[in-house]
């Protein structure tokens, strides 16, 4: 019940107007307060999760848990504490460190909402989408977008540990969630060294396929981001004076699909950040949420003024317009996976300055 404002005590006919407004489930606007805020009311907090601590209990679950107990994915979700015991790292993002064990596998499936993967050590897993072997290697990124099958192998004899990003509790808002069970068998025989969607559209920059082209899917068709690709980019924008990154000291890759720029799902901007010591990237804040995967290097992620220290491994949180800089203390490798198609898309991206770009020293 909102809490009544205007009417005086004792006012019967006003009372009895109220209940028939309730009685018949509508609402008068005039006694609700806090939807329209100044700024977004956002209940995930800014939150950092231990890469030791993840590795370490998806270890003891890969010891104690058999992988087809519950969706056949041994999956540590990132709950943020803001958002009341759901297993969702930010209103729109889940996030969460899956962990395959040396001869598994995780039979296929399909859902609607899109998921990706970024390899955080290791090497050695094979995720088919679509039935196209994508081998997973450390610092790779790999699409698992809306409706394809994907189903993940560890033929190898030690486990591999990524993270896992989708867009589940968006999909979940708009009630679109379809999901759909794989007949239980699991692909077979030898896997290619590039996969199909490699060897289509990503041969080398700025080759692709001639002739007609078939209607753009939603999602890039190039399905494995390669790691060697992503460091040599990064450490080409450094080393190339009169570019931005060697000025500040931040070099950022957008991983975007090779056919039209667009970014590699139509829900999650992916991105790669090498920040070097001294940097001058501002302090900065944004509207939609963002999670960070550390992936090399030491530092710290100040949030809303709040210093988080972050090793490799380490995962963290970045609700909407929470303020955000980060200190180096050498290079330091931050991959990201955001929300931000959508809210471009939609004519709700807003981005502030906090201060002003002087280096990011770290003390
Ligand atoms: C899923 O399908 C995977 O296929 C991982 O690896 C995490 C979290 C929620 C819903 C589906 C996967 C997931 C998921």
């Amino acid at each position: 019940m909102p809490t009544r404002r205007f009417n005086a005590p004792g006012d019967a006919a006003l009372d009895t107007l109220y209940e028939d407004i309730a009685h018949k489930d509508l609402q008068p606007l005039w006694e609700l307060s806090g939807l329209l805020t100044p700024t977004p009311s956002v209940k995930a907090v800014p939150y950092r999760w231990s890469g030791k601590e993840l590795r370490d209990l998806g270890e003891r679950a890969g010891e104690l848990v058999p992988i087809d107990r519950g969706g056949d994915r041994r999956v540590l979700s990132l709950s943020n504490p803001g958002l009341d015991g759901a297993p969702y790292a930010t209103a729109t993002l889940w996030g969460a460190v899956q962990y395959l064990g040396a001869g598994e596998t995780a039979p296929a499936h399909r859902h609607t909402p899109a998921a990706l993967r970024f390899v955080l050590e290791g090497e050695g897993v094979w995720t088919l989408v679509d039935g196209d072997p994508l081998h997973m290697a450390a610092g790779d990124l790999i699409l698992t977008p809306s409706w394809t099958w994907h189903e993940h192998h560890n033929p190898g004899d030690t486990p591999v540990t990524w993270f896992d990003a989708l867009d589940l509790p968006l999909v979940e808002a708009l009630d679109a969630v379809f999901f759909e069970p794989g007949d239980g068998r699991t692909a077979q025989g030898a896997t290619a060294e590039r996969s199909a969607s490699e060897r289509q559209f990503g041969g080398g920059p700025g080759l692709l396929p001639g002739g007609a082209s078939a209607p753009a899917p939603a999602h890039s068709p190039l399905l494995r981001y390669r790691w060697a690709d992503t460091d040599r980019t990064l450490a080409g924008q450094l080393t190339e004076p009169s570019s931005e990154a060697a000025r500040t000291g931040h070099a950022h890759i957008r991983f975007a699909d090779p056919t039209n720029g667009r970014d590699v799902l139509p829900t999650l901007r992916c991105e790669m950040h090498r920040y070097l010591p001294g940097h001058t990237a501002p302090e900065q804040r944004h509207t939609g949420s963002v999670l960070i995967a550390v992936f090399h290097g030491t530092g710290v992620v100040v949030l809303d003024g709040v210093r988080h220290d972050v090793a490799p491994g380490d995962l963290i949180a970045v609700p909407s317009w929470t303020s955000q800089r980060v200190l180096a203390d050498g290079p330091l490798d931050l991959f990201t996976v955001s929300d931000t198609p959508v809210l471009e898309a939609l004519g709700l991206y807003r981005t502030e300055q906090v201060s002003d770009p002087i280096p990011a020293q770290n003390a």
